[in-house]
This record gives C-alpha cells, sequence and structure tokens, in this order.
C-alpha cells in the first residue's frame, strides 16, 4: 500500500476531490500554504492499494491545471525611487509524494 500526498490549487480542489471519490478512492483533504507564495492550496492524503497508484495519479492529473501566476515585487532606485514590478510563476498542476505504507488499519 501507498500513501499519495498530492498538493493541488485550491481551485482545482473540488474537482480532484469528487473525481477521486467518484473512482472509490478514499480521500482527507487538508487545507495548506506553499512556503513560496504563502498563498492557499490543498494537500490530499490517500491511501492506496499498490495497482491504483496510477489511476489515483492519472485523476489528479486530469484536474490539476498550470496556472501563471503574477508575484508583485518592487525595485528600489539609486534615486530613493522604488519601481513595482512583476514576476510570473508557473504553478501545478499538482506534486504528488508516493510513500510505502507499512501498516494500515480502521478501527
Ligand atoms: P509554493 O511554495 O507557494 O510555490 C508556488 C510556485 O512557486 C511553485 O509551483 C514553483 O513554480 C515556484 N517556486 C516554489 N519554490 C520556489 C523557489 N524556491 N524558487 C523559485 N520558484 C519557486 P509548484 O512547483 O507547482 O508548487 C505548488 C505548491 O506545491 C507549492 O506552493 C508548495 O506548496 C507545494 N510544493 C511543490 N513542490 C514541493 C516540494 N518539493 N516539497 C513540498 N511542497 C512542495
Amino acid at each position: 500500500m501507498k500513501l499519495l500526498l498530492a498538493i493541488v490549487n485550491n481551485d482545482d480542489a473540488h474537482s480532484v476531490n469528487s473525481n477521486l471519490s467518484k473512482e472509490g478512492f478514499f480521500v482527507t483533504k487538508i487545507s495548506s500554504t506553499g512556503g513560496f507564495l504563502m498563498s492557499g492550496n490543498s494537500t490530499f492524503l490517500l491511501g492506496v492499494e499498490d495497482d491504483r497508484v496510477e489511476k489515483a495519479i492519472e485523476v489528479i492529473h486530469a484536474h490539476s491545471k498550470k496556472r501563471v501566476q503574477n508575484v508583485p515585487y518592487d525595485i528600489s532606485c539609486h534615486s530613493g525611487n522604488v519601481i513595482p514590478a512583476v514576476n510570473k510563476v508557473t504553478v501545478g498542476g499538482a506534486t504528488v509524494f508516493v510513500l510505502n505504507v507499512e501498516d494500515c488499519r480502521h478501527l
């Protein structure tokens, strides 16, 4: 068995969640925050049998879009003026970690 940790954009979270459930996966959704942009995202925990891992990743992939996000920053000039500027950062689709599970018990 594997534990999938899937970090997904909040805008895709509902679609990822409902489609995983529709395919029979048991899902826990945690609200999380990206350390770089400091904006909200969603982390899904899924306990998955080995032969269903690729299907889970396929569903997550199908419903996670790439987005370009503007990150504003200021450039300070020698004159003392500050010029506002924007960096573009591509976020997503999804980041998925696959971990081995030693044991899982529903009590
Ligand atoms: P954030 O940390 O807010 O990162 C948002 C996007 O900013 C990233 O998109 C990436 O394009 C860029 N980025 C992140 N750290 C960077 C850095 N040190 N230098 C330059 N650019 C950087 P994604 O790669 O699609 O990541 C989306 C979210 O997934 C991340 O949000 C973070 O919450 C999570 N994530 C991605 N890779 C991770 C990892 N190796 N470990 C833990 N969490 C990760």
